[in-house]
């Protein structure tokens, strides 16, 4: 085939015959589950018809709400791809003693470096992202985000770096440099192939979405609150949105830049990172953790907030020590910024930074610690109800404590120099990020499941997921900190040292746990959807919930409000139920304007993602094209004048009337019974 000369450069750049993954069965074998997997969906849109109403319903909606579950749905499936990968990786240890098992190194290094890539931006990202999305706007009382059509072209840019992740299992091998993409491992001398090129342009779609997504939420936050929402009435998980949407917009940049450095090295010849070049791999490491340090706050912050609406809300108490959890938010926030030196402790810098870097780290327990004893004395003397989000809440306050008590120990520079590079860190940071994010991202996705389709998740499957989400996390990675102990190097395909077996093989089991954790979460979505009529919680208000988006009804109207609300407190909408007028009728209806939809996210970050598949395989014409393409799409987009729609008011009325009607009639659940069949979205209200 002619592959390297004629036309087949001109239009195929580097990508020939090769690039196809027949190198080893798994590879293969992800392969063809990925295009089977498209080809299933695109079969199965086409046959039933569907393509138009995506279009219209989903893809190119601005409405928030579309927008959070079109996020979460995108971190649903990356979430599944990352955790096969961590099982394989863990199944290759456990057998990998003397042995060279069924993953070739080559293979393993690719494998924890889409891993990490995955779980943090395509996976961890568009969780959060997807939840503040979904939840702000309702909390805060307000129709949409400040900027819906950026908040669409956030999406697709990062639908677009997930889609180049997806496009990297089919077409060549990924990088071989971790997540954190180090040079000399990504450099262009090191690792010529398109590996790295991936991993800079996939991180690149995604680190600019999440710029433009934290100036949308701040902006939102501070312009669109409803009447009467000063600051502190704000829900806790509006203030940890605000922090971290402002380390986004402070903590992105440092990570483009970094990318851009690296790929001006790769694609032009510059010296940025090369240390004999001139340049110095140090800046790097430097620029990309001043973004990956906040980075870990950005992914744990939206966690703490969704765990202090879970515990005040199920543990129906107000909650305890608000001004303190806002005052600590803030310091984590702050503090995130000074102390990403620990990431090199032991890379040669003088043995006082080493000490100011170690101190500043070991000073962010302090708030951590504030946050912890406001989340237990909200439940003391609490009506605590073992509900699946509170499990996780549960869960959560006791793993993240050993998490952060390692993390203490790892801040102490010279037991770093003991344990760096081993899987003792391997250990601590999922110790932070299972509990701290995932833990949290799907006590949300349960909390306001309800919120965004109308009928609650089942009960019983969600506690088995949780049920192995919590005993696949001990058994897979407690036994990492005895190994790391012991000296057993992180990214191992194979060793030698055979008292790190029953470590290894234990990890193992762990793995099968978190896989069954994700089989429980697509049959407890599966058996939902196919009882929704019994789940329907159409009042509204399915937890006796405290907060604004809890008054309206349950799948929440296009427009949320039919009017828009008055905040009176920091519970507003408990006391609304205890005053008697969460349901009162209302005084007046108004036109409603809503942004119309728009195709220019769509075409902008699918654009951009070709252009990014371009560079990577070098056919210019692709990369010229895609960025004209998506420069085009925003210029047309500024000549469309009419970009609002008007919902008249008396369409409102009728439907905001109809439910209110509807709220009457539906029986109460009382606090026992939420998660019976009983619960249809009707709190009754408290004895006296
Ligand atoms: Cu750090």
């Amino acid at each position: 085939m002619p592959t390297t000369e004629g036309w087949w450069p001109l239009v195929f750049g580097r990508l020939s015959f090769d690039a196809l993954p027949f190198y080893s069965a798994i590879a293969t074998g992800a392969a063809s589950l990925v295009v089977i997997g498209a080809v299933v969906v695109i079969g199965l849109l086409t046959w039933l018809g569907r393509w138009t109403w995506l279009w219209r319903e989903w893809l190119t909606s601005l409405d928030h709400k579309k927008i959070g579950i079109m996020y979460v749905i995108i971190a649903m499936v990356m979430l599944a791809r990352a955790v096969i990968e961590g099982s394989l990786m863990r199944a290759q240890q456990a057998m990998a003693f003397d042995n060279p098992g069924f993953l070739p190194p080559e293979h393993f290094a690719q494998l924890f470096s889409t891993h990490g890539s995955i779980m943090v931006f395509f996976m961890a990202m568009p969780f959060l992202t997807g939840i503040i999305n979904f939840a702000l706007p309702l909390q805060i009382g307000a129709r949409d985000v400040s900027f819906p059509l950026l908040n669409s072209m956030s999406l697709w840019l990062t639908a677009g770096g997930a889609g180049l992740m997806m496009a990297s299992l089919v077409l060549g091998k990924f990088s071989t440099g971790g997540w954190t993409g180090y040079p000399p491992y990504t450099d262009a001398v090191f690792n010529p192939g398109v590996g790295p090129d991936y991993w800079i342009f996939a991180v690149t779609l995604g680190s600019l979405a999440s710029t433009m997504t934290g100036i949308n939420i701040a902006v939102t936050i501070y312009k669109k609150r409803c009447r009467g929402m000063n600051p502190f009435r704000m829900p806790l998980f509006c203030w940890t949105s605000l922090c971290t949407s402002v380390l986004m917009i402070f903590a992105m940049p440092p990570l483009t830049v970094a990318t851009a450095l690296l790929a001006l090295d790769r694609y032009v010849g510059t010296h940025f990172f090369t240390n004999d070049g001139g340049g110095n791999m140090m800046n790097f490491a430097n620029l990309f953790w001043l973004f990956g340090h906040p980075e870990v706050y950005i992914l744990i912050l939206p966690a703490f907030g969704v765990y202090s609406q879970v515990i005040s809300n199920f543990s129906a108490k107000i909650l305890y020590g608000y001004d303190s959890l806002i005052i600590a938010t803030m310091c984590i926030a702050v503090m995130s910024f000074t102390v990403w030196v620990h990431h090199f402790f032991t890379m040669g810098q003088s043995a006082n930074l080493n000490a100011v870097f170690g101190i500043a780290t070991m000073a962010i327990g302090i708030p951590t610690g504030v946050k912890i004893f406001d989340w237990i004395l909200t439940m003391a003397w609490g009506r605590v109800r073992f509900t699946v989000p509170m499990l996780y809440a549960l869960a959560f306050m006791v793993l993240f404590v050993v998490g952060g008590l390692t993390g203490i120990l790892l801040a102490n520079p010279a037991v770093d120099f003991q344990v760096h590079n081993t899987v003792f860190l391997v250990a601590h940071f999922h110790n932070m990020l299972i509990p701290g994010l995932l833990y949290g991202m799907i006590a949300a996705y349960t909390y306001w499941f309800p919120k965004a389709f109308g009928f609650r998740l089942d009960e019983w499957w969600g506690r088995v997921a949780f049920g192995c989400w919590v005993t696949g996390f001990c058994l897979a990675f407690l036994p990492l900190y005895p190994l790391g102990l012991m000296g057993m190097p992180r990214r191992t395909q194979e060793f030698f040292e055979p008292d790190y077996l029953p470590f290894t093989i234990v990890a193992g089991i762990g793995a099968l746990f978190l896989l069954s954790a994700l089989t429980s979460l697509v049959i407890q979505l599966v058996v939902s959807i196919r009882r929704r009529a019994t789940l329907a919680v159409p009042g509204g208000d399915p937890w006796d919930g405290r907060t604004l988006e809890w008054g309206i009804p349950c799948p929440a109207p296009e427009y949320n409000f039919a009017v828009l609300p008055v905040a009176t407190s920091r519970d507003t909408f408990l006391a609304a139920k205890e005053d008697g007028t969460a349901y009162a009728p209302r005084r007046a209806y108004h036109d409603i304007e809503l942004p119309r939809n728009s195709m220019t996210g769509v075409v902008f970050g699918l654009a951009l993602a070709a252009a990014a598949f371009g560079l990577v395989w070098y056919m210019w014409w692709l990369a010229a094209l895609g960025v004209l393409v998506a420069i085009g799409a925003v210029v047309a987009r500024s000549f469309v004048l009419d970009t609002m729609r008007i919902i008249p008011a008396a369409e409102v009325r009728r439907q905001d009337e109809a439910w209110l009607a509807q709220v009457r009639r539906l029986p109460a659940a009382d606090r026992d019974h939420e998660t019976t069949p009983r619960n249809q979205g009707i709190a009754e209200a408290p004895a006296p």
